[in-house]
């Protein structure tokens, strides 16, 4: 590969990590024989990075837990919620709605999923 051409690939890769990088890639879904969107957000330092993604309806979501106490996830009217995650540890669901959310650890930690 050239060196213009790798530098071109390059830009367009860190364009697109910018814009979505919340988006770690797309998993088989057995039942659709489709590809389904993966999003992460990680909880670090007593809080949700990033703090508002967007996905489309039934794309998952990972939450991973990289603090090191212990978080979970419950959605405002606690429609859902993970259970509590130690360091490390990670919980995944699709996402169906739009869904306020915190940690019910500790409150005054908050995220939101807009579905599109
Ligand atoms: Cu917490």
């Amino acid at each position: 590969m050239n060196w213009p051409l790798r530098i071109s690939l390059t830009i367009i890769l860190l364009t697109a990590d910018r814009n979505a990088s919340h988006l770690i890639g797309y998993q088989n879904n057995p039942n659709t024989s489709s590809f389904v969107a993966n999003h992460v957000v990680e909880v670090r330092q007593m809080a949700f990075v990033p703090s508002s993604i967007t996905v489309r309806k039934g794309e998952r979501v990972t939450f991973i837990n990289r603090d090191i106490v212990r978080h979970d996830i419950t959605e405002e009217k606690k429609a859902w919620q993970s259970r509590p995650l130690g360091t490390g540890k990670s919980w995944t669901f699709t996402v169906m709605r739009s869904a306020d959310y915190y940690c019910s650890i500790h409150p005054v930690m908050k995220g939101k999923i807009t579905v599109k």
